[in-house]
This record gives structure tokens, C-alpha cells and sequence, in this order.
């Protein structure tokens, strides 16, 4: 996520609060659901580094994984914004029904903070819980094609690892140019970078490992200088089917289930999905706005809408 990011945080879709529908029970009688179009859980939150995480949401000293966790969740029910740091770092959640895949339309509306020049793309998972288990297991995600899908600068199965920055590094005031280091199976190397607008830690505090590892659809850079000046980068929209890509009152905001693809690249049809996995796609820095980094706010089911 980018400086300026935080003061034109688009909270512009009214927050659900429930939606009714009756259906007869088998004993005839009206029994009454009420089911939310919006996030009703999360089921893993795991950021990369970045320079709004431990921030977006807070960590506080003695935060876990598990108590990180909570606190994504509260922010998305609340469609409050949550950072997912540097490339593949990511968030799960769910809904308390299953959203209804209808045929030509677009099912579901996914809130993040972009605005024009501003698109910092997530990759998007859906999951339909075939076997009802109440989780999304394996076999049950399909990543949705979106409009970089056949680009052939796209790489597929790529996969970094970001390691923890040393006390002197962390303890440095103002930039560090070499703060994180990371490492990817392509053979490139090289550092991230702490700036000087944000001093708070990049690495997820609440983990105890000295290095994390993240894979996935490595999308194209999106960022274009136009200019020397402070405000000279542009980090250029997508066409369709990604995370954080359009403001969130744009059509642009909302995905067809339909787009979910196997892992060969074969269309998938699934007759609704029950949760979702987003990921940040690039692994990308762009001068003064840092890397870039997609955030979530959530997401809504456009046939309760
Ligand atoms: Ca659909
Ligand atoms: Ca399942
Ligand atoms: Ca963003």
C-alpha cells in the first residue's frame, strides 16, 4: 500500500446488515434466515513484509498468529481495510452462505482502497465446500483468470522468500535500502527497502520464524514513472478479475465466479463459492510508494446487494 493510500481509503459501499428470506421448513411452517452479503470470517490472515504491516490491522506485543487472525477479521466484517504486504502475502475468508454463481453475471463485489493510478492487484482464489467440511481444502480452490492470464510476462508457480531484517537494520533511523532481504526461485536477489514515511517494523512481528516463504501468480509490474516529481508514479489498472484493481463502486470491483480456472488453465464451473483467498501479484517497488502491496476490505455478495 502507497502513502497516500490511507487518506483516500474509498469507504464508499454501506455496510450490510443482514439481509431476511423466509423458506418453509418441512413441518410447513415459515422459519425465517438471515444470512449476511458481507465477510462473516476469517479463516488465515499471513501478510508479507511490508510498509503497512503490524499497522493495518495493529500488532501489540504478545499478538499471535491466531490473535492476528481475530483482528483481520474484525476489520473485514467491519469492511475496514487490512494490508497484505509485499508479493503472495495473503488473507481467507468466508461467508455464512454460500454465494449463488448465476450464469453471465458477476457474483461478488471485492472492497480494497485503489483509486485511478492507484491499482496495486491481488490474485483471487475462490473455494466452493463441495464435501460441506466447513473449510476450504485443497482440492476446492481455483485461481480466477483474470485478464493477465495469458500474458506471457505472467510467472506461474513463482515463489520468494523475505528474511527477518537484523537489529541494526530495524534500530537505523530514517531509509534503509538494505532492510529486508529477499531471495525467489527465478535466481533474482536483492533488498526491500525501509523508508523514511514508515518506521514501524515491515516483518510480521507475531512470527517467530527468521524467514517466510510465499508462492503463487507472479502478475506483471503495473507501475510507470511519469515524471521526476514526488508524485510522478502511476501504478496502471488491469482489465478484470484481480483484488484492489478499481475503486470499489466500479464494475471493475466485481468478479464472475465463472472466471475460476484449474490449474491447467481449464474454465472450472462451480455452482457457488463459500470462501475466498486473496494474494498480493506483484513483487514490485515504485520510487517514493514503496512497494506495493494490495489491501482488502472486504467483500459483498451482489445478489443480496
Ligand atoms: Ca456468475
Ligand atoms: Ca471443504
Ligand atoms: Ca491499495
Amino acid at each position: 500500500m502507497t502513502k497516500r493510500l490511507i487518506l483516500f481509503a474509498l469507504f464508499s459501499l454501506a455496510l450490510c446488515s443482514g439481509i431476511s428470506c423466509s423458506s418453509d421448513s418441512e413441518s410447513g411452517e415459515k422459519e425465517t434466515i438471515t444470512v449476511k452479503k458481507t465477510v462473516t470470517k476469517v479463516l488465515e490472515y499471513a501478510p508479507a513484509f511490508g510498509q503497512f504491516v503490524n499497522e493495518l490491522p495493529p500488532y501489540e506485543t504478545g499478538d499471535t498468529p491466531e490473535s492476528m487472525r481475530l483482528k483481520a477479521e474484525k476489520a473485514l466484517m467491519n469492511n475496514e481495510v487490512i494490508t497484505l504486504g509485499g508479493f503472495g502475502g495473503y488473507v481467507v475468508f468466508g461467508f455464512d452462505h454460500t454465494i449463488e454463481n448465476r450464469p453471465g453475471k458477476r457474483d461478488v463485489r471485492i472492497l480494497g482502497n485503489a483509486f485511478t493510478n492507484n491499482a496495486e492487484p491481488g490474485v483471487i482464489l475462490v473455494a466452493y465446500d463441495r464435501n460441506k467440511n466447513g473449510r476450504p481444502d485443497e482440492e476446492e480452490w481455483f485461481e480466477l483468470a483474470g485478464s493477465e492470464h495469458s500474458n506471457p510476462a505472467v510467472v506461474k508457480n513463482y515463489a520468494i522468500t523475505y528474511f527477518r531484517p537484523t537489529k541494526s537494520a530495524v534500530e537505523t533511523p530514517g531509509e534503509v535500502k538494505h532492510y529486508i532481504r529477499w531471495k525467489d526461485n527465478q535466481g533474482n536477489e536483492g533488498w526491500k527497502i525501509k523508508n523514511q514515511f514508515h518506521q514501524q517494523q515491515y516483518y510480521p512481528q507475531w512470527i517467530k520464524a527468521d524467514s517466510i516463504t510465499f508462492s503463487g501468480t507472479l502478475l506483471p509490474n503495473n507501475a510507470v514513472q511519469v515524471g521526476q516529481t514526488e508524485n510522478s508514479w502511476q501504478l496502471k489498472t488491469f482489465g478484470w478479475g484481480y483484488a484492489d484493481n478499481y475503486p470499489n463502486t466500479r464494475e471493475g470491483a466485481t468478479i464472475d465466479i465463472d472466471w475460476a480456472v484449474d490449474q491447467a488453465g481449464n474454465p472450472v464451473h462451480l455452482p457457488g463459492i463459500d470462501f475466498i483467498k486473496i494474494y498480493t501479484g506483484l513483487n514490485q517497488e515504485a520510487g517514493w510508494l514503496g512497494e506495493t502491496s494490495t489491501e482488502v476490505a472486504g467483500a459483498i455478495d451482489l445478489h443480496l446487494e
